[in-house]
């Protein structure tokens, strides 16, 4: 058999293996093969081991004794809007909090008055830009939300971009419809009048369109509130999307709760989240999306993400890259802050941004381990072991992006 490409010379490679989410104590049990190899053929991984491959291939790429994961995923992104919020920071400083901003005007508000007057050309241009830094940092697959048009034709314009994206950008795409973002101004004094507009016009628009995978709502004191959240994804669920939520970030909205309940397949934040969140979680099977990026930009309490692994959760990580609370593309970062600030282990965070990141957004068959068969995204990192990336925090470790399209392969390299 000949391979397209050869990746030799690699000093070890770590990843996780299946297709599933890895819980509890599975999650730091990954495979670590030293002198390594990775021959890949029509996109695929043919084959992955210790060297000497007994494989040929057109083209060969010498790893130096760098070391090789899988292509990172981020499983929670708000990409695609237009503006800024560093304004804000002033009004942050004198105590506002975010949920303060957000019932001024500002916040979420503020960053879809600049996203509706942006152009398609300029919102395309600035979500390319994010998706090249955040490839230069190893993230080979990035879900998306729209969320700042909020009304029908807005968030349906953001959904259309966010589709384009797939095929103006290396990095793979997922779209999450979350017209349940915050309730427009238009409609702050008939909240369940905006909610019925969510269910009665874009729900059914964004299926009849295919736009989305997924709906997502932010489910939180000044957003959504649970029965609000619960009626939105009931629709959702009933139409065929796959559900997720913000849950419990700032304070206990039951979004956990919630998540168990209607079987999502992930709920993000999960810093307020209550024991019984907990248990509805496992036995739906929910992954856990922990976002610290949000905790450390907002000066608030990390995620509990040991109490979480100890329970059983499938733990995923992401940048939650956001004008408002995590304003970073940079998924290496994140991974710092859980291993410093989370008490994570370099294993079990290696999991939370390839194969558990993967699951969240319904990709574990396909990405998230270098096995035969995965798509062949893969990083080389400059680094002699992965606790010295996380360790050695805030700058790119990242060498060289190998991405499948298709059935091609793209070499970036990074340094
Ligand atoms: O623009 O503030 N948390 N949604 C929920 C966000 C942060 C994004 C924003
Ligand atoms: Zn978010």
């Amino acid at each position: 058999m000949r391979a397209d490409l050869l990746i030799y010379n690699i000093g070890k490679i770590y990843t996780p293996i299946g297709t599933k989410p890895l819980c509890g104590e599975n999650m730091e049990k990954i495979e670590e093969i030293e002198n390594a190899y990775i021959a890949i053929k029509d996109g695929k991984i043919l084959a992955a081991g210790k060297s000497p491959a007994a494989i040929s291939a057109e083209r060969e790429i010498d790893a130096k004794g760098m070391i090789a994961t899988p292509g990172f995923v981020d499983p929670h992104t708000h990409v695609m809007h237009y503006g800024s919020r560093e304004n804000e920071m002033a009004l942050k400083l004198k105590g506002y909090s975010y949920i303060d901003i957000l019932k001024q005007g500002g916040g979420i508000h503020s960053t879809v008055r600049a996203t509706r007057e942006a152009s398609d050309e300029v919102l395309l241009q600035k979500a390319l830009k994010s998706l090249e830094i955040m490839l230069s940092h190893g993230v080979t697959t990035v879900e998306v939300k729209s969320g700042y048009g909020l009304n029908t034709e807005q968030e349906i314009r953001l959904l259309r971009l966010m589709n384009q994206l797939k095929s103006l950008s290396v990095v793979d795409i997922v779209p999450t419809f979350l017209g349940a973002h915050a309730i427009p101004q238009e409609f702050e004094e008939n909240p369940w009048g905006y909610v019925e507009k969510v269910i009665n016009e874009m729900l059914p628009k964004v299926k009849e369109e295919d736009l989305a995978e997924f709906c997502d709502v932010f489910c939180e004191e000044g957003a959504f509130d649970y029965e609000q959240s619960k009626k939105i994804l009931e629709e959702a669920k009933k139409l065929g999307f796959r559900l997720k939520i913000h849950a419990d970030e700032l304070t206990h909205s039951k979004g956990g709760e919630l998540a168990g309940i209607l079987g999502a397949i992930s709920a993000d934040h999960l810093e307020e989240v209550s024991d019984e969140g907990i248990e509805l979680m496992k036995k739906a099977g929910t992954v856990a999306v922990l976002l610290p990026g949000v905790s450390f930009f907002l000066n608030r309490p990390y995620a509990d993400a040991r109490r979480l692994i100890e329970r059983g959760l499938p733990v995923a990580l992401g940048t939650d890259y956001n004008p408002g609370t995590s304003p970073t593309e940079n998924l290496q970062l994140i991974m710092s802050f859980a291993y410093i600030n989370m008490k994570m282990r370099a294993e079990e965070i290696l999991t939370a941004v390839t194969l558990n990141a993967a699951c969240a957004i319904d990709r574990g068959d396909e990405i998230g381990t270098i096995e035969e068969g995965k798509r062949a995204d893969i990083v080389l990192i400059d680094a002699p072991n992965l606790d010295y990336m996380m360790y050695h925090f805030g700058i790119n470790h990242v060498n060289t992006v190998i991405k499948a399209k298709g059935n091609d392969v793209v070499v970036i390299g990074i340094k």
